[in-house]
């Protein structure tokens, strides 16, 4: 379990996704530029591609004292000693993740309805994805939006640290923090920019105003 989250802003990554430039280079430089927590969400690929990405991108980040999450995969979670794991509703069931991985430190869990936080999986989470904040081309299997009166609504109802996440850029960063989000995770925004130290740094900016 963590004790704390820390995290401001989350990078969302896939090599896929980094149009621009090599996903390790994406990385870094966003790192540089004000990430402080990664995850590897990789969709089309084999698992021995997945884990080789994992252990590279793991290398990038220690040496920036980042921690990095993998997306769905307990077993490659595990096999690169990643920080944590993130799950959505459809996937391994944050219960069953607890159980096979005793010195788990941060498991995260998707919500897509409001009947969701009130589950005994949501409560094992250290932290809950509010997912989609707003629609986002980026994942086009979601249900709904949870808009801002989403977030204010899951934040009179839990203390757990919220990842608001779904088409986040600067425009509505700061909007989303005030309406009771911890963390903005991104893909796009840095993603599919030639320069991610820069749309860090941007994105950053509008946290700390909040
Ligand atoms: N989960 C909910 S929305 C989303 C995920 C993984 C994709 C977010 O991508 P983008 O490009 O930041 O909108
Ligand atoms: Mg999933």
């Amino acid at each position: 379990m963590v004790k704390s989250f820390p995290y401001q802003l989350y990078l969302v990554i896939s090599e896929e996704t980094c149009v621009h430039n090599h996903f390790l280079t994406v990385a870094e430089q966003a790192v540089k530029g004000g990430v402080d927590l990664v995850q590897l969400r990789e969709k089309n690929t084999s698992t021995q591609a997945f884990l080789q990405k994992a252990f590279q991108l793991k290398e990038v980040l220690d040496r920036y004292n980042v921690p990095l999450i993998i997306n769905d995969q307990l077993e490659i979670a595990q096999q690169v000693e990643a920080y944590g794991i993130h799950v959505g509703t459809s996937d391994i069931a944050p219960t069953q993740i607890r159980e096979n991985w005793k010195n788990l430190q941060c498991l995260g869990y998707s919500i897509e309805d409001i009947q969701q936080l009130d589950t005994l999986e949501s409560k094992t989470a250290d932290y809950l994805g509010i997912s989609p904040v707003f629609s986002t081309p980026t994942k086009i299997d979601t249900i709904t939006e949870w808009g801002l009166n989403g977030i204010q609504q899951i934040r009179s109802m839990t203390d757990k640290p919220l990842v608001a996440i779904g088409n986040m850029n600067i425009q509505n960063t700061y909007e989303v923090i005030k309406a009771g989000a911890d963390c903005i995770a991104v893909v796009s925004a840095i993603c599919a920019c030639r320069n991610p130290a820069t749309a860090a740094e941007q994105l950053r900016n509008e946290i700390e105003k909040a």
